[in-house]
């Protein structure tokens, strides 16, 4: 007993001890206060994180700099976040992990940054360097391992190098078309206090170029020529117009040389729906039978068929930030490296008045055949968004989910074949109001992207559509979204299944064999708000959907807390893509 009354106080003693000391000079600075100075000189208000012994200093420092310090409880939501706050802000997303499990559980987000050309630090801790492969306790290659999936991985050798490294990594992450670095720092250099004056940190705006490139103005007299004679012009806006920032230039050309535009990743809500340039159901049509195609910031990947499936009649003029990724997959007629923005602007000034009279009417004609033909592939889909089928039909699904959106909504899908279906109905209104993985097409994004939206625009609304399998990958962490007051609608398509898999597995193996390692237990969800204290319920009837909406807006507005509607989907229906496996061809 006596022990402990006396050693409890000594120790408190000490630690304030030590506090009066730092505070008393100002010119002593350690590692971690140096990585929160680097931080808000890059612009970083928030890092996504969970704990570590390897890098509390850090957390030590962004309580200085006035840095919010959002703690998860899996690393893999802390790296969707910051990527979804990169997406959201425009500005580098950071997440801090701690050493080993630390970083490896934030792998899924770092690689769906990748993919995605989103900007995010990763800062990792590691063992002390007196201890370099000693064995020390979650001792692992991290930079080794992060190389293939950053643009930048390194490890930091001394405490005065950190904030320069920090700004050396953030150019890196805006180098061309953006992405992920990762920075080690061990434990003794990232503790280590030093001299402030012996610290190198680049100052606020000094550090990077603020070119917005518009590339060789040769290229841009060309595309302006293709564009002005061209009779049946189509451009696709894809994700890299909205992480540039690009969509005003974009919105410019397109409405002054009447081009129909397509959307796909971050691109959607470029246009509202029901913009007389917005087009979303003939993407096949336009690109069967225009005479001039203009790719812009996407890549001939899977989602584009590697680029074999736009006619063989049109000019393919590619425009990317990355000069890696123009012309890869197919030949083109012309490819242009530089900001999306910067190009369409220029080229719309280039062409601006000059397309003749005829030409004018051969292009409005050319948008008319397409509008008429968009208004009949949604005809033949209402029936399905319409259907009263018992259990819900997922179609029906998403439909309601695009008549509850409003302006303001953010909306969000993380799961298989649900979320392809919702695809088919749901029109963001705004740019930025969509998002999806991208790419790495990984499942779990949903909760980190919500709570970085709604962190990052409190003011809006977030709602993250699920699939069943998808919401127990990351589910854990709307706890978290409710403890940072980041509330968010949660709406599941649960048919109890990983169903995009199944249907393939289904259709290969029979239905004895076909459902294997596939099926997922019926989950009643909206006890999973209830138990974080917010509002659940579960819908079986299509008639319901609407309501049950309108009550979990209500009870997130009112308790702060998010909420779940946990959404009985038919099984046995499949999105188009999925029954065809267009993903793998
Ligand atoms: C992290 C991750 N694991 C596995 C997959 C493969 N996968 C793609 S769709 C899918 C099924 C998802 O199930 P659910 O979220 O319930 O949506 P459903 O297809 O049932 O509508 C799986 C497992 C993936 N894309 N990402
Ligand atoms: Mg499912």
């Amino acid at each position: 007993m006596a022990g402990t009354v006396t050693t409890a106080p000594r120790a408190t003693t000490t630690a304030e001890d030590t506090l009066k000391q730092k505070a008393r000079d100002p010119n002593i600075v350690s590692g971690g206060h140096l990585v929160a100075k680097a931080l808000k000189n890059e612009g970083v208000d928030t890092i996504f994180t969970l704990c570590g012994g390897h890098i509390i200093d850090i957390y030590d420092g962004c309580v200085d700099e006035g840095i919010r310090i959002i703690d998860v409880r899996h690393e893999q939501v802390a790296a969707h976040a910051a990527d979804g706050y990169a997406r959201q802000t425009g500005k580098l997303g950071c997440v801090v992990t701690t050493a080993g499990p630390g970083f490896t559980n934030a792998m899924t987000g770092i690689a769906t940054a990748f993919r995605s050309e989103s900007p995010v630090l990763h800062i990792g801790g590691q063992g002390a360097q007196t201890q370099h492969m000693m064995g020390s306790l979650q001792d692992l290659p991290h930079v080794d391992i992060a190389r293939p999936i950053t643009k930048f991985a390194a490890g930091v050798r001394s405490t005065e190098r950190i904030a320069d490294m920090i700004s050396m990594a953030a150019r890196e992450c805006f180098a061309g078309a953006p992405g992920p670095a990762y920075l080690e720092i061990p434990r003794d250099i990232l503790d280590r206090e030093i001299e402030l004056a012996k610290a190198v940190i680049p100052q606020p705006g000094r550090y990077r170029a603020s070119t917005k490139s518009a590339g060789d103005p040769r290229d841009i007299e060309k595309l302006a020529d293709l564009l002005v004679q061209s009779e049946r012009p189509a451009i696709l806006l894809g994700s890299q117009v909205w992480t540039a920032r690009g969509h005003e230039g974009a919105i410019g050309l397109v409405r002054a040389l009447d081009i129909p535009a397509y959307f796909n990743g971050a691109g959607r809500g470029l246009l509202p729906p029901g913009d007389p340039h917005h087009f979303d159901r003939t993407r096949s049509m336009a690109f069967d039978k225009a005479d001039v195609i203009v790719i812009v910031g996407t890549p001939f990947d899977f989602r584009m068929g590697y680029g074999r499936r736009l006619g063989r009649g049109a000019q393919v003029v590619q425009i990317d930030l990355d000069y890696r990724t123009v012309g890869k997959n197919r030949d083109i007629a012309l490819g242009l490296v530089g900001d999306p923005g910067a190009i369409l602007a220029a080229v719309a000034q280039a062409a601006s008045g000059r397309i003749d009279k005829s030409r004018q009417q051969k292009r409005r004609d050319w948008m008319q055949e397409l509008k008429q033909a968009e208004e009949a592939a949604t005809a033949k889909l209402m029936p399905l968004f319409r259907s009263d089928a018992m259990p819900i039909h997922p179609y029906r699904v998403a439909w309601e989910l695009n008549e509850f959106l409003t302006d303001d909504t953010i909306y969000i899908g993380d799961g298989g074949d649900v979320v392809t279906i919702s695809a088919q109905a749901v029109r963001p209104r705004r740019p930025g109001h969509w998002m999806d993985p991208g790419a790495l097409g990984s499942l779990g994004v949903g909760t980190g992207f919500a709570m970085a939206a709604k962190l990052a625009h409190p003011r809006k609304e977030v709602l993250c559509y699920y699939g069943d399998g998808s919401f127990g990958m990351t589910a854990f962490d709307m706890e978290t979204a409710n403890r940072f007051g980041a509330p968010y609608i949660a709406v599941i398509g649960n048919n109890s299944a990983m169903n995009q898999i199944r249907y393939g597995q289904l259709a290969k193996y029979g239905e004895q064999r076909g459902n294997v390692g596939n099926l997922l237990g019926d989950v009643p969800f909206g006890k999973f708000a209830e138990m974080l204290g917010g509002h659940g319920e579960e819908v079986r009837e299509p008639a319901q959907i609407a309501p049950a909406l309108r009550r979990a807006r209500e009870a997130v507005a009112k308790s702060g807390k998010s909420a779940v509607v946990n959404i009985w989907v038919d099984p046995r229906e499949y999105a188009p893509g999925t029954k065809a496996q267009t993903m793998y061809k």
